[in-house]
């Protein structure tokens, strides 16, 4: 098991518990490698790269996760999709993937929504 499957079976999503990307990301009490900002979203490397190039978008607002999404987040969710495509567009010309994962099986570690978005090689089909 990887080590990021492993995190993703150990995590939970508690309403009550501010994730990292919440209370030290997008607070800035981290460093993190931000290569976009705006007033809804942030967007920065991962830490554990799992593609030549490898970053996440995630809102400002706190969303922990696509399951929890509302009616009233589609223009949040509209904005961090066009967000993706706009950064993926500069760093990524010959293609990308864009991932979330939701919940245990989904593989989630971290219960704050956030696109993953990968690139730099071929990609497989089907994911793991
Ligand atoms: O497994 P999911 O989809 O929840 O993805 C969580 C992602 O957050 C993983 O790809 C992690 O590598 C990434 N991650 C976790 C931390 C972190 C990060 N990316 C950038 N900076 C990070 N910091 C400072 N701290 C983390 N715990």
């Amino acid at each position: 098991m990887s080590s990021e499957v492993e995190k993703a079976t150990k995590a939970k999503f508690d309403k009550n518990t501010e994730t990292i990307f919440d209370s030290k990301i997008i607070a800035k009490k981290i460093p993190a490698d931000i290569i976009y900002e705006d007033d809804q979203c942030l967007a920065f490397n991962d830490v554990n790269l799992q593609a030549p190039t490898h970053f996440l978008v995630i809102p400002k607002k706190t969303i922990p996760m696509l399951d929890k999404c509302e009616q009233n987040d589609q223009d949040i969710l509209g904005h961090l999709l066009l967000v993706s495509k706009k950064l993926a567009q500069q760093r990524l010309p010959n293609g990308y993937r864009l991932v979330i994962n939701n919940g245990k099986e989904g593989c989630q570690s971290v219960y704050h929504l956030h696109l993953h978005i990968l690139g730099g090689r071929q990609m497989s089909w089907p994911p793991g």
